[in-house]
């Protein structure tokens, strides 16, 4: 309970205060959606802190000012009609800003711009790798055992990810993303949002697969637009990462057969 303040008795001020204190070890946001998460959390937290060192103080005042101080019995009360709507309608209107702020979140986190976004990525999850399709120029990468994927990206652009499984529920997680939405199986999941710091990010599965689910780990590493753009003119010269083609077929068959089941299923 008191370890959280820390922060703030060791001289820093503000922002970073108040993050040192809040945050809890969660990594930095690098997208506009986990910061939005991130400002949630902290706010939460420092709510949840709040409630947390008034109850103490609740506690302590009775605590010490009314110890036993004879053997006579204290005066015996009962029903307290102003406490108990209080202690009933404050935990409830705690609840509902907590939800409020929540809702207002998670649409933001889970909104989807019309007229798509600028950037198509094809996220696979299979027993037990990735399949990263940049569908915007029909090139892919696919992680090999022991040689994970990189799955590279602009900032400043909006990103749609849709997410299929051929086999069984995976989840792709960025720790840096704040986010992970689980590959399940027979439909599309699609998520979008936008970078806003360059750097490489560690990614994994995050949803128990079966025996090599350990092995399916990811790196996202995020560079400037044209970066990007060299990458996939790179990536469009090695016939391999072709869609479609090379060392990469297999996965990628898996990766059509999802998508044409769900067609299938939608049609
Ligand atoms: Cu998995």
């Amino acid at each position: 309970m008191l370890l959280p303040a820390l922060p703030l008795a060791t001289g820093c001020t503000g922002r970073e205060a108040y993050e040192g204190t809040f945050g809890m070890g969660f990594p930095k946001p690098v997208t506009e959606q986990a910061e939005n998460i991130y400002e949630l959390w902290l706010g939460s937290t420092a709510a949840a802190v709040a409630v947390g060192l008034f109850v103490l103080v609740l506690i302590t005042i009775p605590v010490v000012k009314y110890r036993k101080q004879s053997d006579e019995l204290p005066r015996q009360v009962r029903y307290n009609l102003p406490i108990e709507v209080l202690y009933t309608a404050v935990p409830f209107v705690i609840i509902a800003v907590l939800f409020y702020y929540t809702t207002v979140s998670q649409n933001f986190v889970n909104d989807e711009r019309e007229g798509g976004a600028d950037v198509n990525i094809g996220v696979v999850g299979f027993q037990w790798n990735w399949t990263f399709r940049h569908d915007d120029a029909g090139v892919q990468v696919t992680g090999q055992p022991g040689r994970p994927a990189q799955l590279v990206l602009p900032t400043g652009r909006l990103i749609r990810f849709t997410e299929t499984s051929p086999d069984v529920i995976h989840s792709f997680f960025v720790p840096a993303f704040l986010f992970k939405r689980d590959v399940v199986p027979g439909r599309a999941n699609v998520f979008e949002l936008t970078i806003n710091k360059e750097g490489e990010y560690i990614g994994r599965c995050a949803e128990f697969c079966g025996e090599k689910h350990s092995a399916m780990n990811f790196s996202v590493k995020a560079v400037s637009p044209p970066e990007y753009e060299s990458y996939l003119t790179e990536l469009q010269s090695d016939p391999d990462s072709r869609i479609g083609t090379g060392a990469a077929d297999g996965a990628l068959r898996t990766a059509e057969e999802a998508a044409e089941n769900i067609s299938g299923r939608r049609g």
